[in-house]
């Protein structure tokens, strides 16, 4: 798929370790012990009723490749970030035809696969590295020095930052010499038959700001399809050029802000709409193509951060109510709340799938509204988001036909957002999808709501909304 074809999808980020078992069983997993814990491509093939069924149409899965094998300083290769071999999949994973066959009944249902690639290193269990075990790059002149990246190279030494090593003396990931035009070469045809034989419809890239910026059009054009990358930075002006050398980028510098203005009732919400306003001014697509998101695998989830389920729902909220593409972690639905890497990659089988808890239905609620607004009109996906009210604890996000009323006051508070220009009809009957109350606009197609023990609400005139609230 392009970028264009991505913009109307929501994605469910998923660590295929931690994800299902081939068999359906729920073996121990515990995070603590970085170990491998049995989940495959086949599990997944086996449980896409129930992402579906929350209404994703898209999965983000692990790097596939063939990582080193056995225990290192920091563990086994689980998450699959550790290369060994570009041109081996990763056996713990399954074999080729389990990853054709998931593709395969992903499409049959009208879904996505998106697959996270690495090329800006290879891991190594030993200092210095055995350069041997590699495949391809198998001799020490195709990697960088080993000179790792120091804490204030990330302000002030691009260079550092590319052609440095990432981790540590425990365990170095070898830095590959991406300046070399046949190393380019290779990583393009590589990337260009992994697109191919698996039939994958867009990448995540890994670690893109280690790699020059120059690097990256080829290899995009290489993949052909919607490519969206890490650039693990907070500040807008940071992440835009690269939003210029491929389609887009997750957004980070939003996440910086949404996550601690929705941790805490005094977390400040403003700040979103000042990083969003300048990200939509300086991203070459503005905010449509990025991967919008609250949680994945390298940051603590929310629930390590607040427990309170008002905010939690205002927060799971903000990706499906802005410009991006909604990037859901796999397990938030659940209620998981691991903090820092590694507890925050619970295995999902623990959680026994269960589809009647309140975030799931909360979830399914939020992907039922988009769609709503979609089909009632199709511009909304290329309507930039406009806040009309931004305090520290208030944001009305105008997405038409959608107005979204989050806070951060919390459960038992009464949230209040007068919003007099929100652009419906004069005296328009309005629904809240997430709680599914009635509104009615004003005179002037404003609103004027208090809100219920703090909840979010999402209006949208009752025409739009669909069957949204007539389901379960
Ligand atoms: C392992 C252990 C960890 C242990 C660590 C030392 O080693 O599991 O417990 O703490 C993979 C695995 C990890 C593993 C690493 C290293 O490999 O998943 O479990 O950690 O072996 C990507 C992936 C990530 C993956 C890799 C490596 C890269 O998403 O899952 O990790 O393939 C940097 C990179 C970024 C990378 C991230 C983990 O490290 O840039 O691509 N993620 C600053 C820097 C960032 C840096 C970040 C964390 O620190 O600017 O570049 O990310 O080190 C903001 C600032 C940011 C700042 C943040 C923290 O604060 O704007 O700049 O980020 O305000
Ligand atoms: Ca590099």
């Amino acid at each position: 798929g392009s970028a264009g074809d991505w913009r109307t999808r929501t994605i469910y980020q998923l660590l295929t370790d931690r994800f299902a078992t081939p068999d359906g069983s729920s073996p121990t997993c515990n995070t603590g012990d970085r170990k491998y814990c049995g989940g495959t491509w086949k599990g997944i093939t086996t449980k896409l009723d129930y992402i579906q069924g929350m209404g994703f149409d898209s999965i983000w899965i692990s790097p596939v490749v063939a990582n080193v094998e056995g225990k290192t300083a920091y563990g086994e290769a689980f998450h699959g970030y550790w290369t060994q071999n570009i041109d081996a999949l990763n056996p713990h994973f399954g074999t080729a035809d389990d990853l054709v066959n998931l593709s395969r009944e992903l499409h049959k249902r009208n879904m996505y696969l998106m697959v996270d690639v690495v090329v800006n290193h290879v891991a190594a269990p030993t200092n210095p590295p055995d350069f041997s075990i590699y495949t391809p790059f198998n001799q020490a002149s195709q990697f960088h020095p080993e000179v790792f990246i120091q804490g204030d190279d990330y302000t002030n030494n691009q260079t550092a930052v590319e052609q440095g090593w990432l981790g540590d003396t425990n365990l170095p990931l070898a830095d590959i010499n991406t300046e070399d035009p046949n190393i380019v070469s290779i990583y393009n045809n590589w990337i260009s038959a992994l697109v191919k034989n698996y039939t994958i419809d867009g990448i995540r890239i890994d670690t893109v700001k280690h790699v020059r910026q120059d690097f990256w059009p080829d290899f995009a054009k290489a993949a052909g399809v919607y490519t969206v990358g890490e650039v693990l930075d907070d500040k807008p002006s940071y992440l835009a050029p690269y939003t210029k050398v491929i389609d887009s980028v997750l957004d980070y510098s939003t996440y910086f802000k949404v996550f601690p203005a929705f941790s805490s009732t005094s977390g400040n919400m403003s700040a979103i709409a000042d990083f969003v306003q300048q990200a939509q001014g300086e991203f070459s697509n503005g905010e449509f193509f990025v991967g919008s998101f609250i949680e994945n695998h390298d940051q603590p989830r929310l629930q390590s951060a607040t427990k309170d389920q008002s905010l939690v729902m205002n927060a799971m909220a903000w990706p499906f109510v802005q410009d991006g593409i909604p990037i859901l972690y796999y397990g938030q639905e659940q209620g998981f709340a691991g903090g820092n890497d590694p507890d925050n990659r619970e295995a999902l089988w623990s959680s026994g799938y269960a589809t009647d808890k309140p975030l799931v239905q909360h979830v399914k609620k939020l992907n039922a509204a988009r769609r709503a607004a979609a089909s009632a009109l199709p511009e909304f996906y290329a309507n930039a988001a406009k806040f009309l009210v931004a305090t520290p604890n208030t944001l009305a996000v105008s997405k038409p036909p959608m107005l979204a009323l989050l806070s951060n006051s919390g459960s038992g508070s009464s949230p209040q957002w007068d919003v007099p220009n929100a652009g419906f009809k004069a005296n328009e009957e309005l629904v809240d999808v997430v709680g599914c109350g009635k509104v009615k606009a004003d005179g002037n197609g404003g609103v004027s709501v208090k809100g219920n023990n703090g909840m979010p609400q999402i209006l949208m005139p009752s025409s739009a909304a669909g069957s949204v609230c007539s389901g379960s």
